[in-house]
């Protein structure tokens, strides 16, 4: 039986638009349907398309998974990324693909490449902050927004044009430091935007999370800043965790004040198998913390530029410190209902 077989002859729920299915060639992807469920057998998660820069929230009980989509083909040695990707699941393991939810093309502005993003939802609206190439009226990488009524979208780009330009920031010389932006609502419910390449950078949002509300400021003393920060926090504690060196780990730091100062406390994450680049997003879902990232791990043809995401646990030591991860090829099992109160973090709340 053919992958497109398998798919046609699947699980029919969604008006005959959903199928089941689980590991199947990267390539077959043009064929999917608009809905999809995917049964998650271990890391990678996904091995029906390659996905890469997970971002995660957990919205009534799911979590919701967005994604770059990696479609550079087996000869070619950069990043072709044309879509990003949204899944969704009750419990880690059954999986939802619905169907493309944004692309660079949805920015006017914008002139292609799908790189890193984030998700965060704010008085029942979504936001999704993400990295493109501008236009040549502002040349480099910008960072936008979209927005949507549902954590799946249809979204739509929420200012017509870029939130973060190139000649906005002058930390360093590059024109590829606006990149990988994460947001952050922290718990007096002012909106934070993180992001860089090199330099980290960090300004307020407004309440209207489309508009900055300050000047962008640097961090400046975590070491081996490369690219994608992310913040979280937990019991009291802020964490920012970020790509450090190339090829990249995964570092963090930790603070008494979103503003910091940031004190670095080394490695979180060692290499991700076969990748040179390591990304990462955090939640608590039903009771456990999860660390979500991706590597270059599906055979035969995965790699840097045809990544996977893959989850494991994340545990926390007693004095808040965080514990290395260790990246399986089991993965996780499925969450069950809460039998202990979720740890504190931005994405469940
Ligand atoms: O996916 C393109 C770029 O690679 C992202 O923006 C970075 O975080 C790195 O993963």
């Amino acid at each position: 039986m053919t992958f497109l077989q398998k798919i046609t002859k699947g699980t029919c729920l969604l008006a005959g638009a959903v199928a089941l299915f689980a590991a199947a060639p990267a390539s077959a992807n043009t064929f999917l349907p608009a809905d999809t469920l995917i049964k998650a057998t271990g890391n990678p998660l996904f091995t029906h398309k390659y996905t890469a820069d997970p971002a995660a929230l957990v919205h009534d009980g799911k979590v919701y998974l967005y994604a770059g989509h990696d479609e550079a083909p087996n000869d070619f040695h950069f990043y072709r990324m044309h879509e990003w990707l949204v899944f969704s699941s009750p419990d880690m393991v059954n999986w939802t693909e619905h169907p493309v939810p944004l692309k660079p093309t949805d920015f006017k502005w914008a002139k292609g490449d799908a790189w890193a993003a984030e998700v965060i939802e704010k008085n029942g609206k979504f936001y999704w902050y993400v990295t493109v190439t501008h236009d040549d009226t502002k040349p480099g990488k910008a960072i936008g927004v979209a927005v949507a009524d549902s954590p799946i979208g249809p979204f739509k780009d929420a200012r017509g044009s870029a939130l973060i330009t190139n000649d906005m920031t002058t930390g360093t010389p590059i024109d590829w430091d606006d990149i990988d932006p994460t947001v952050f609502i922290d718990d007096d419910g002012q909106g934070w935007l993180f992001w860089g390449n090199t330099k980290a950078y960090y300004a307020k949002l407004k309440d209207n999370m489309v508009e900055l509300d300050g000047p962008i400021k640097t961090i400046d003393n975590i070491p081996n800043f490369t690219e994608a920060p992310y913040v979280h926090k937990y019991k009291g504690n802020y964490y920012l965790s970020y790509a450090y060196q190339f090829p990249e780990k995964i570092a963090y730091a930790m603070s008494k004040s979103i503003e910091g100062p940031w004190e670095y406390k080394g490695i979180l994450n060692e290499l991700a198998g076969n990748s040179n680049t390591n990304h990462q997003a955090i939640i608590d879902f039903k009771g456990k913390n999860y660390f979500i990232y991706h590597t270059g791990g599906v055979q035969p043809h995965g790699g840097s530029f045809r990544r996977s995401v893959a989850i494991d646990e994340l545990f926390y030591n007693p004095d808040g410190t965080l514990k290395r991860v260790v990246m399986t090829t089991e993965g996780v099992q499925p969450a069950k209902k809460n039998t202990k109160p979720a740890a504190k973090g931005k994405k469940n709340k």
